[in-house]
Parts: C-alpha cells; sequence; structure tokens
C-alpha cells in the first residue's frame, strides 16, 4: 500500500478537458461531502529511532473514503487546491489522524502533515491545539511536518512556525531533497526534524553519489541540531547505508507499514 500524500508529487496528471473538469468537480464535491462528515480513516506509520529499533512516534495518514483509491486522493488534492478547499480537506484529515490517535501510547510523538498554507494562517496554531487537546494529546507531542513548498512562502510562515513553536509543537521538514525542499528552506524555517525524500533513500547502498549526498546533508543537520529521519527505507542495504550516514532515524516499508495505531509495533529489529 502507498502513503497517499505521496502520490501527489509523483502522479502527473494529463490537462483536462471540459468534460473532464465538469466530472472531476462533481467528484470533488461528493467527496469533500464525505470528508465533511468525517468518513476517512486514520492510519500511522512508524518512525523508529535506528540505534535501539523503538518506535519514538507516527506519522498519521489518512486512508480515504472506500473506492477512492490515492492515486485519486492526489486529484483530489490538486482539485481542492485548485478551488481553495486546501484549508477544509488538510482540517478533515488532521481531525481523522486526530481521531485515531486517541490511544496513543504517552511517550511517543504524533507527525502530522500541513501544508505551508495552512501553517502560514494566524489563527492556525491555536486551532491546532485545540483539537490537540479534544484528543487527550499535548503540543509537545504533536510534530508538524511541512509538506510542499507553497509559492509565497515567506515570513508568514516563518511567523506560523513561531506560533507554532510557543505553543510547543515541534516542526519537521518533509520530504527534504525534491523539488523546491532544499537548503535554503531548511536554513530559512530551522526545523527540529528533517525528513528526507524516499527518491534521495533509495537504492543509496548501490549509488555513491547519492550516499555521499545523504552524508553530507545528515551531518550538516546534526551540526545544525537538527534531527534527520530517513524516509522510504525498503530494503537491509538502505538502511545500512542509512545508519551508516549517522541518520539517527528511519521510516519505511521495511521498519513499518501504516497501520491502525492501537496494532502499531512499538519497535523493530533495527
Ligand atoms: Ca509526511
Amino acid at each position: 500500500m502507498r502513503e497517499p500524500p505521496r502520490a501527489v508529487r509523483q502522479l502527473s496528471v494529463p490537462p483536462p478537458n471540459r468534460a473532464d473538469a465538469a466530472l472531476r468537480q462533481l467528484e470533488l464535491d461528493h467527496v469533500l461531502a464525505r470528508i465533511e462528515k468525517g468518513d476517512l480513516a486514520a492510519v500511522a506509520q512508524p518512525i523508529i529511532e535506528l540505534g535501539t529499533g523503538r518506535a519514538i512516534g507516527y506519522e498519521g495518514l489518512v486512508r480515504w473514503p472506500t473506492g477512492h483509491a490515492p492515486s485519486r486522493a492526489a486529484e483530489l488534492f490538486k482539485a481542492a487546491r485548485e478551488h481553495g478547499l486546501t484549508d477544509q480537506l488538510e482540517r478533515a484529515a488532521r481531525h481523522a489522524v486526530l481521531r485515531g490517535a486517541r490511544t496513543l501510547s504517552g511517550e511517543v510523538s504524533l507527525f502530522i502533515n500541513c501544508a505551508p498554507t495552512v501553517v502560514a494562517d494566524v489563527a492556525f496554531a491555536g486551532e491546532l491545539e485545540r483539537d490537540v487537546r479534544a484528543a487527550g494529546l499535548t503540543p509537545d507531542r504533536i510534530v508538524v511536518e511541512l509538506t510542499e513548498q507553497a509559492e509565497d512562502e515567506g515570513a508568514t510562515l516563518v511567523r506560523g512556525i513561531e506560533v507554532l513553536r510557543r505553543r510547543g509543537f515541534g516542526i519537521a521538514l518533509d520530504d527534504f531533497g525534491v523539488g523546491a525542499s532544499g537548503l535554503d528552506r531548511l536554513m530559512t524555517l530551522n526545523p527540529d526534524w528533517v525528513k528526507i525524500d524516499r527518491s534521495l533513500v533509495r537504492g543509496i547502498d548501490s549509488d555513491e553519489p547519492r550516499a555521499r549526498l545523504i552524508d553530507a546533508i545528515a551531518r550538516f543537520a546534526g551540526d545544525m541540531g537538527i534531527r534527520v529521519v530517513g524516509e522510504g527505507i525498503e530494503t537491509r542495504g538502505e538502511l545500512r547505508r542509512v545508519r551508516e550516514a549517522g541518520i539517527g532515524f528511519g521510516q519505511g516499508f521495511l521498519l513499518g507499514r501504516p497501520g491502525l495505531i492501537s496494532s502499531a509495533p512499538r519497535a523493530v529489529a533495527a
């Protein structure tokens, strides 16, 4: 099974003709209505401390309404963006994840995906804290993962991050190393965590230049006091090379697939 939000970046959607657009709008309305009703299920994928094999946190993800495949979820996010409904969709996904996290044990963190445009809204931190407390959690157990870069990302996002920090939330930079999510952004946003994109991790045990790049990123992040998660670890070889790079944390099918939080693994043999 694939992690739904990932598909957003991998799917190339052909330009729609007018009939397609109308159909898509109909479908979007239908799906959004179901999402509004809370018809969205949460799963979580463990984030493993590689030195101990312990799950230190879980990334909350949503499963789409029945019959709505993950690849279509990419279209849903895209259409929601085009219609200015990103906030609405994100809120529904967040509520589903927090509902699913009620049983989360005391020592672990919950990583939640948020679009930078949402985080840049001054009202967001307060709203998130209310939602988090309503789920019986506290902000210090939540890490906000900043997803794809917004076009006009700047001072408002930095301010939004500061407000979240003051309330006790952690910040992670998601999908680091692909597209626009680069070094400049890492320095501007100064996150607590950086998650190295799976496309950089894939096959690094047999790709020396890429492995060296990961070494450099890990060293830089370490010097900056930023914790690093290698995403998309699927083979023993990738795991070994990620650990050799000095990366402290990992996520991926080898370490744990997304599943219900109540049945998620607490540790793996890392
Ligand atoms: Ca993520």
